[in-house]
């Protein structure tokens, strides 16, 4: 037995860290460590305020369905898009950011080059087969500077990401189960979705990808 067969089932695909775009940092397998820690506190969530298909300013179903951690969570209606306190479908306060989220976003955003980025809120995104996140920027936080973070659990996908003008040539990465990006610096204002989630059974969430993003709202 060699240290390469010891480690076989452990290492990342590809590379530990690779710099998608300037300021941008993939850190494949990286929530593998913290994985049986993640998702109980996933599912605990969950049970606190359960996913829900929102509607867009122009009054479009979103085909993800969302929920959220933290002090303040990202909404959207009729209204608008923006961070609210409270939970709209239970009119009490999203539930608390687990400390193995925080933990796993920090300790993430430090590796990528960003130390000290304390989350105050999590969008919980939920694919399911056929479900797509167009591209759009995130721009509904009020400090830039501050990085966002992404984790990648269940079925893979197709990310896709350009530049700072909707027009600008997009390239498409493979996101897996335990792929954390972090987007920071210039890249913090890319366009950038997710194409139609393809079908799939995952081991651990069946047939869905959900991603965790880190944000720093207020
Ligand atoms: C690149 N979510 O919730 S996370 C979103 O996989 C969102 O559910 C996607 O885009 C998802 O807004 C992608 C990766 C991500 C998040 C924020 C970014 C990439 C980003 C901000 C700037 C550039
Ligand atoms: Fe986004």
């Amino acid at each position: 037995m060699t240290t390469a067969d010891l480690f076989a089932d452990a290492a990342p695909a590809g590379p530990a860290r690779e710099e998608l775009a300037p300021g941008a940092v993939l850190l494949r397998g990286h929530a593998l460590a913290r994985e049986a820690e993640i998702l109980a506190a996933l599912d605990a969530v969950v049970a606190a305020a359960p996913f829900r298909h929102m509607v867009t300013p122009g009054g479009f179903r979103m085909s993800v369905a969302m929920t959220n951690c933290g002090r303040t969570g990202w909404v959207t209606d009729r209204k608008g898009y923006r961070y609210d306190s409270v939970d709209p479908s239970s009119g009490k306060p999203w539930p608390d950011l687990p400390a193995s989220f925080s933990a796993l976003a920090s300790g993430a955003a430090a590796q990528a080059g960003y130390p000290g980025f304390v989350p105050d809120a999590c969008l919980v995104n939920r694919y399911a087969p056929g479900a797509r996140l167009s591209l759009h920027q995130d721009k509904d936080e009020r400090d830039f500077a501050q990085p966002i973070v992404s984790v990648s659990l269940g079925l893979p996908a197709t990310f896709q990401f350009g530049g700072p003008r909707r027009g600008d040539k997009a390239l498409r990465v493979t996101l897996a189960h335990g792929d954390v990006v972090v987007w920071g610096g210039t890249s913090r204002l890319y366009y950038h979705g997710v194409l139609a989630l393809k079908d799939g059974e995952h081991a651990r969430l069946g047939r869905a990808r959900v991603n965790l993003t880190f944000r720093r709202a207020l």
